[in-house]
């Protein structure tokens, strides 16, 4: 495999590391090929000839969508925050100055953006924090400004050391100084628990209607089971704001752990999101070469493990998504792998050129990325590289994009015009 998306497309965007409060500047990063200056056009880029066969081969379905548009929309300055501990996900607070933030060892963290103040927040669960697993998403529940609603998920260790995600749900309760969760209560678990550490997923979208909330449940590595529909593994979830399945999902006939898919063949979708248009999409770390966005559709299979294009770590073949096969393709994938490790899709004002846009954060790529989305159509945009693996972004209330990275020194990221 040949990593030609990055290299032949990079834009740098970082260097105007302006410093926001009393964070120390970040590191400017000056290692992208560009020679634009400034302004960060990227014209070089978008003009380098890109349809290198490689990227995409071999190229399935109706679309073009492997093959990536290297056009440059506009230019951002980066703004360093904070630096935190193997940080997780992000949530900004409804009506309030405040960011929730976890950290994978088991950390739920309140942050004021207005004084760069972070607390603790009390009363957060025992995580097994071991591979891939650990705390996870965050994020609010529509009603959260009636009751301060908010849903947490963590894997949680069960019988004979097998281990499996959760979601709890807990009323966040502050003060200005503390901060803590009152009622904390585990509202679903990802069903069967397994061995190993690995593919948890367990993102969190509600429905623009709030009525439902959207899990992803990774297929834990053990593959077969995302087309089993029977185990919860390798599905995106439609559940209650309680936990419990929704009325009228695609299987619910088969009772059980069934009744709460509503897609399926999912490796480790660690992105979900709606649109403005009430799409779902989600991003998926896929094997070798075969990350993909996926439009998420009811009763739709997504083939993994039987098909994707990319190929199993070590050499393994897949079949290619490819029409008729009876998988639904990916409107955009990677080939070389890029890691996605999350989703958001923008609808602020500040950067109104990318308004409706997906923004994907890259883990092994290094990149924040950039989706179009037009309709139910996806397409390749900008490909930014960032210096460090990007673990989670965000649209902050005032429109600005927020990043941040994965590890022990991850820091909090700004993204604000240039
Ligand atoms: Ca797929």
């Amino acid at each position: 495999m040949r990593r030609i998306a990055l290299a032949s497309g990079l834009i740098l965007a970082l260097g105007l590391s302006a410093c926001a409060g009393a964070g120390s500047p970040s590191t400017p990063q000056t290692t992208a090929p560009t020679t634009s200056g400034t302004t960060t056009s990227g014209a070089t880029a978008a003009e380098t000839p890109t349809g290198t066969p490689g990227e995409t081969t071999p190229t399935p379905g109706p679309t073009a969508s492997g093959d990536p548009q290297r056009h440059a929309s506009g230019a951002f300055a980066t703004r360093e925050a904070a630096t935190l501990k193997d940080p997780w996900a992000m949530e900004f607070v409804p009506g309030t100055d405040q960011l929730l933030i976890t950290q994978k060892s088991g950390e739920l963290l309140l942050r004021d953006q207005r004084s760069g103040e972070t607390i603790t927040v009390s009363g957060t669960p025992e995580v097994v924090d071991a591979g891939q697993g650990g705390f996870g998403d965050v994020v609010v529940a529509p009603s959260f400004e009636q009751d301060q609603t908010i849903y947490l998920s963590w894997a949680e260790r069960g019988d004979g050391g097998n281990t499996g995600a959760v979601i709890g749900r807990a009323k966040l309760v502050t003060d200005g100084s503390t901060a803590s969760l009152d009622g904390l209560t585990v509202i679903w678990r990802q069903d069967p628990k397994v061995s190993g550490n690995g593919h948890f997923a367990h993102r969190i979208a509600f429905s623009p209607d709030g009525q439902h909330m959207f899990v992803t449940s990774g297929d834990r590595q053990k593959m077969t089971p995302a087309q089993d529909l029977n185990s919860g593994l390798g599905k995106v979830l439609r559940l209650n704001p309680d936990g419990t399945p929704a009325e009228g999902n695609p299987f619910a006939d088969r009772g059980g752990v069934s009744a709460q898919i509503w897609s399926y063949g999912h490796r480790n979708p660690l992105g979900i999101a709606f649109d403005a248009d009430g799409n779902l999409w989600s991003s998926e770390m896929g094997p070798q070469g075969g990350d993909e966005i996926n439009l998420i559709l009811e009763g739709k299979n997504y083939g993994w493990p039987n098909a994707s294009n990319g190929s199993h770590y070590g050499g393994g073949e897949i079949p290619d998504h490819a029409p008729g096969d009876g998988f639904e393709a990916p409107k955009v994938w990677w080939n070389s792998s890029i890691s996605p490790s999350s989703l958001m899709i923008y609808s602020g004002d500040v950067f109104p050129q990318w308004q409706g846009d997906a923004f994907v954060g890259a883990l092994s790529g290094q990149a924040l990325l950039r989706v179009g989305l037009n309709g139910t159509d996806a397409t390749k945009g900008d490909e930014w590289d960032m210096g460090q693996r990007i673990r989670d972004v965000a649209q902050a209330p005032d429109g600005t994009i927020w990043l941040i990275e994965d590890g022990s020194n991850g820091r909090l990221l700004q993204i604000v015009p240039a």
